[in-house]
């Protein structure tokens, strides 16, 4: 069995406390990928000790220099996609077209970070005094640490870590216990296309050992954060108390609207998408679905059709349309909804079970629930998994009232072919990001990406806001006068000539 290791002061290193764990296939639990670190609080420690030595050193490499390492890590995870797609499906379990997605998105966000090591732009303007600059710029701020999740094992880190290490911090990277092999691959290419070695730390293990130290570090000043609302509360509490700079990305309970004036072949493909695909395992899974009164029992045949005629099986094979989940403890969590939504009186149209065969691995039925209330549970919590909610309005108003009527605000999608509905959901929905005609899913590299209300922290990921983030602006003013030039005392106008 193959034992992978942390990357650590330079080398590929056994974790403190000599323990491993399996990782492994999620549609064939018998099926063992490798043994990854049970890492702790000392490596954690260790790691701040070398990514110290890292950023003082790539802080000094001019930002062209630090995008042109980027450049070649797009390269490289051209050439190796299809390898890296097959070895993420094998860990993660969603089929190889959207692996191969995932892949797509850390080489967008390869190339766009490149391009932006000749940017970080600051701003120079005019000084109110005479013969004086004012100008602001951008300065990285030391280690960044970042802890990702397990559904987009590789796009979600290159989005943290692009950004960080073109801004000239060094980084502490910690993926999810799910999926250490492609955080291990996404290393390994770092380094290949020359990343200087303390620059990047990988420290496999769980969160609450792991992910609590990084947190808890007082070296480490910047977090970024990718998981649940609940774990994010807690890390923003620790955050706040050591005055740390902290990006949280959390839950989602998007919805999809279809009116009645909308094209349904188009709506129910965008449904099926935004629900099913990566087994609703998105931040921005479509997991409700609120259906204008006319067409809500047409559509609702035509979804459930489709959505029993989709295939769950082993995402590296072909005709996969559905992978599985990605553990039990996420099974238990989505059946332990499917009973709260029959207790609420929600009418169970499809799915809601474990399918008796592929019994193997964490799969488990495309689910419809109709009839559901708004402001029940099902109908408000997140549940991260292949489960749909549908709710019937009658008109635009109560559709964005029901949109907006949740604690979380990440993604929305409305299907309407009338323009000024249209630009009225663009108004009004309560989330990050609102598609028009198109699914829940599908955020691509170069916006800003995230939500409104306690899905986030007002931070963006991709994108140019990122840059934000990753650096501190300072503010540098020259005075070429020879005089004391006084701001807000000494006019406007100066000294005449
Ligand atoms: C997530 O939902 O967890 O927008 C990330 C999308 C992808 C990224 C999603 N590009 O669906």
């Amino acid at each position: 069995m193959k034992k992978f290791n942390n990357f650590i002061a330079g080398k590929w290193v056994a974790p403190e406390s000599g323990e491993y764990f399996d990782n492994r296939n999620p549609a064939d639990r018998g099926d063992v990928i490798g043994r990854f670190p049970l890492s702790d609080k000392r490596d954690v420690e260790r790691a701040v000790e070398s990514a110290t030595r890292g950023f003082a050193r790539w802080r000094r490499t001019p930002a062209p220099g630090r995008g042109d390492v980027l450049r070649v890590v797009g390269d490289i995870m051209t050439k190796r996609k299809e390898e890296i797609a097959d070895a993420m499906t094998r860990e993660m379990g969603k089929p190889l077209t959207e692996t191969r997605g995932d892949v797509q998105e850390g080489i967008d966000t390869a190339y766009y970070a490149s391009s932006e090591g000749r940017r970080l732009f600051g701003k120079t303007v005019p000084s109110e005094l005479r013969n004086k600059w004012a100008m602001s710029y951008r300065r990285p701020i030391g280690i960044a640490g970042l802890i990702c999740p397990f559904n987009f094992p590789m796009a979600i880190p290159t989005w943290k870590m692009f950004p960080a290490l073109v801004c000239g911090n060094a980084v502490i990277f910690k993926p999810a216990e799910d999926v250490p092999h492609t955080g291990t691959l996404l290393v390994e290419i770092l380094l290949d296309a020359g990343l200087p070695p303390e620059v990047i730390q990988l420290v496999h293990g769980r969160g609450e050992q792991v992910g609590a130290a990084m947190v808890d570090h007082p070296g480490i000043p910047l977090i970024s954060f990718t998981g649940s609302t609940e774990t994010g509360r807690i890390v923003g509490e620790t955050c706040g108390r050591l005055h740390k700079r902290l990006s949280l990305e959390m839950g989602g309970k998007n919805a999809q609207i279809v009116m009645d004036d909308a094209d349904l072949d188009l709506a129910l493909e965008g449904a099926l998408w935004g629900a099913f695909g990566t087994t609703g395992q998105r931040c921005t899974a479509t997991s409700r679905l609120i259906l204008q009164k006319k067409i809500h029992d047409k559509f609702l045949g035509m979804l459930e059709d489709r959505a029993r005629a989709l295939k769950l099986g082993d995402g590296r094979k072909k005709g996969t349309d559905v992978g599985p989940l990605i553990n039990e403890d996420a099974l238990r969590k989505v059946e332990a909804y499917v009973d709260i939504g029959v207790s609420e009186g929600a009418k169970l149209l499809t799915g809601g079970e474990r399918p008796k065969k592929l019994s193997g691995g964490n799969f488990f039925e495309p689910t419809i629930f109709t009839d559901v209330k708004a402001g029940s549970r099902l109908e408000q919590e997140e549940i991260f998994g292949p489960v749909l909610s549908v709710i019937r309005v009658k008109d635009a108003d109560e559709a964005f009232a029901v949109n907006n009527d949740v604690k979380y605000g990440l993604s929305s999608s409305i299907y309407t072919r009338d323009v000024n509905t249209a630009f009225r959901a663009l108004n009004e929905l309560d989330n990050g990001i609102t598609y028009v005609n198109a699914p829940t899913i599908g955020a691509e590299a170069h916006l800003p990406f995230g939500g409104v209300k306690q899905t986030g922290n007002g931070h963006r990921e991709g994108g140019w806001e990122v840059y934000e983030f990753y650096s501190e602006t300072k503010v540098g003013y020259a005075d070429f006068s020879g005089t004391l030039q006084r701001a807000q005392i000494d006019t406007y106008l100066g000294t005449p000539d």
